[in-house]
């Protein structure tokens, strides 16, 4: 820590959020209710988060926009208009900014500020936050609403450095955009934001390389312009389709959920099934029937469909047998939802290189060396994700109690109770943090759910005059216990995902998320009935010494 050259901001407060995407915009709201003092800090110069960052051709949601969304405020949502099924990262961009200036947030958020470490006073029971310049900051609550998806992370591949032409990472796109005419681009990655700029830099480049490790499964968004009808339906229920998302389903999305096995179906009613699921496009697909994370057999059947539909949409053999996967049951690595991905590689400028069969040897000046060929371009676009949910976390150099850190703390993977605190770093709380829903679910629910609970948990605190709010050590291990059962007992840990960490050389192979928003909620709702079971309080005039 820079301490000699800090200076401190003239007023402690009572909350310091870090990050104005949802989760800090929501924080800010609800901390502003309870009358706390509070202040965001965020890295870029605007609100949105993920939205501000990944600007990427053809980067949109693909959870759907009357879904994806507050529902905190009814005017909001009643004024909001959402124009198409899923949204464009422009327009929720628009929304996040809408917000923002909507309930006057900005007057509380420092932009273009990123916070460095944070430092527990165990004595003061403070947290000091410092940004990068050593400016540092006193508050009494720590809130991590730094994003599941935000760390981007390009790999270290031998020669990166020597390449001569441009390079661009999907998650840090550049403001002004990128003009791909005339050039010859590589897209190195096909996971969501590989499979959604891909059909966008083929319109326009003279000719594309796409570098694939592993293929995915990807189903049609058939996105579309929303009808009013569509529209004032959702809304005049928004009550609750609310409550239902939140309340009865695994993800915190409404969709046609299912009631039967694939097993006890016929061939021929599958065959149905995912037909019109997959006409209607998106992630519905995934419903169609109630084991299909469970039970391998039936997985297959969903995979087999899936492959089918590749197999129809790309006209070379070859191409289309390289964009099938096989070496993991469909729904284990995050579902993607594409407009015309397969179909891009019709197209005379592009092609497909698998690095599974020529792997990737170096980067060079003017290109990328398989084993195979060198293949020369002008452009690189890494499209090669994040280091997801616990990234944004240890970029910053937390210190809890007695100079506690968190990667120490998290070596064999992330530990939090409920995904929202830390034994050993009281005051701290993560929104979505690892071992709560987030990043499976709807995560504007999770948000809401997660802020809404912290909420509670610092009203209660200062009804009550509590000073410090921890985990207990044992209540963490039990929940990490927890999480780890419930991911065992699918098929969601079989694949090398990005949920177990297998995207980044040497993090630990541990399931991350909490799988149902449903069921998460109602444990977290009991243990707030139960006294909050499992996080200690200090009182205020029983302050420990450091
Ligand atoms: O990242 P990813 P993403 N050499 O990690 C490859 C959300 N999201 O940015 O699978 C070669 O999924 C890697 O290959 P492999 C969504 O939750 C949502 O696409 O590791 N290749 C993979 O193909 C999503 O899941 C939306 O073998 C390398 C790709 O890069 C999450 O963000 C849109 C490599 C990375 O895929 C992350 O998606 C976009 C290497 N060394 C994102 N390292 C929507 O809502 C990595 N790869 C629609």
């Amino acid at each position: 820590m820079t301490r000699d050259t800090s200076q401190r901001n003239a007023k402690p407060l009572d909350l310091v959020i870090v990050g104005a995407g949802f989760a800090g915009l929501y924080m800010l709201y609800c901390a502003r209710k309870l009358g706390l003092s509070a202040k965001v800090f965020e890295a870029g110069a605007d609100v949105g988060g993920t939205w501000y960052w990944n600007r990427y051709p053809g980067a949109r949601c693909d959870v759907e926009s009357m879904q994806y969304s507050y529902s905190w405020d009814e005017e909001l949502q009643q004024d909001w208009d959402w124009t198409e099924r899923f949204a464009t990262q422009p327009e929720i961009l628009a929304y996040a900014r809408h917000v923002a200036d909507r309930h006057d947030m900005r007057r509380d958020i420092k932009f273009d500020t990123r916070i460095q470490s944070g430092n527990y006073d165990e004595t003061a029971h403070r947290w000091i936050v410092v940004e990068e310049d050593g400016t540092e900051t006193s508050a009494r609550y720590l809130v991590l609403a730094t994003g599941c998806l935000s760390a981007a992370r390009i790999p270290d591949l031998p020669g990166r450095a020597s390449f001569e032409g441009a390079t661009y990472h999907t998650g840090d796109w550049p403001h002004e955009g990128v003009d791909f005419t005339g050039k010859r681009v590589a897209v190195i990655g096909t996971g969501s934001s590989g499979i959604q700029v891909i059909p966008e830099i083929a319109k326009q480049a003279a000719h594309l390389t796409v570098f694939q490790r592993t293929p995915n499964f990807s189903l049609p968004a058939r996105n579309q312009p929303l009808s009013p009808q569509y529209v004032d339906g959702w809304k005049s229920r928004y009550p609750e389709h609310r409550k239902t998302a939140r309340e009865t389903t695994g993800s915190g999305t409404l969709y046609d959920l299912p009631k039967t096995s694939a097993m006890e179906a016929t061939a021929d009613e599958r065959e149905r099934e995912y037909r019109w699921r997959w006409e209607k496009g998106g992630a519905n697909f995934m419903h169609a029937f109630n084991d299909l994370v469970i039970n391998e057999e039936s997985n297959k059947t969903a995979a087999d469909f899936v492959r089918d539909r590749i197999r129809e949409s790309v006209k070379d053999p070859k191409t289309a047998e390289m964009l099938c996967p096989t070496d993991y049951p469909i729904f284990t690595k995050r579902i993607c939802v594409d407009s015309n991905y397969f179909a891009t590689y019709n197209r005379d400028n592009v092609d497909l290189v698998s690095l599974k069969t020529s792997p990737l040897e170096r980067i060079e000046a003017t290109g990328i060396r398989t084993t195979d060929a060198l293949h020369e371009v002008d452009v690189i676009v890494y499209a090669t994700g994040f280091d997801a949910m616990t990234g944004a976390v240890t970029a910053i150099d937390l210190r809890g109690r007695a100079g506690a850190t968190i990667p120490a703390k998290w070596a064999e993977g992330p530990r939090a109770y409920l995904g929202l605190a830390c034994h050993g770093f009281p005051n701290l709380f993560m929104v979505t943090g690892p071992g709560s829903p987030s990043v499976l679910s709807n995560v504007i629910v999770s948000i809401e759910q997660h802020v809404d609970y912290i909420s509670d948990l610092l009203e209660m605190a200062e009804k009550e005059g509590i000073s410090e709010i921890e985990a207990e050590l044992e209540a963490e291990n039990q929940w990490v216990t927890h999480v780890n059962e419930v991911a065992a007992a699918t098929l969601l840990p079989r694949a090398a995902s990005w949920y177990m960490g297998a995207n980044i050389p040497g993090k630990p192979r541990v399931f991350m998320p909490y799988i149902g928003v449903a069921n998460y909620r109602k444990k977290c709702d009991e243990i707030r009935q139960d006294g909050y079971r499992g996080f200690a309080f200090t009182p205020r005039n029983n302050r420990k010494s450091a």
